[in-house]
């Protein structure tokens, strides 16, 4: 499990530049949030969108590990500003980041990818 999500890791980053950028961005955010309190770290992800509830003000995202909170690959419903949810929609494949705590998280920033 480790090995091929490692070697899927390895893949992602030689194929997409971009990719590797945020990956580095990712490392930072965790160095220096742990720095902080311990109890939210920023971290940065990528998955694609299942649901949206604005009213609620939630977002299902179907998302890929993320190491730095030692999270696997999981479907997950986080807490995101309404505005915010109205700039993507279900089906999409999004790069997210997202203030995660013990509760779970709240999606501070998406984009659709191409
Ligand atoms: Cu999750």
């Amino acid at each position: 499990m480790k090995i091929l999500l490692t070697s899927m890791m390895v893949a992602l980053i030689a194929n997409t530049p971009a990719l590797a950028a945020d990956m580095g961005d990712m490392k930072m955010n965790t160095t220096s949030s742990m720095q902080g309190d311990g109890k939210s770290q920023v971290v940065q992800g990528t998955g694609v969108v299942t649901a949206i509830d604005p009213v609620k003000g939630s977002i299902t995202i179907a998302h890929e590990a993320i190491p730095a909170l030692k999270w696997p690959a999981m479907t997950m419903r986080f807490k995101i500003d309404r505005q915010l949810a109205s700039t993507v929609k279900p089906g999409q494949h999004v790069k997210f980041e997202l203030v995660a705590n013990e509760m779970g998280g709240t999606i501070t920033k998406v984009t659709a990818l191409k």
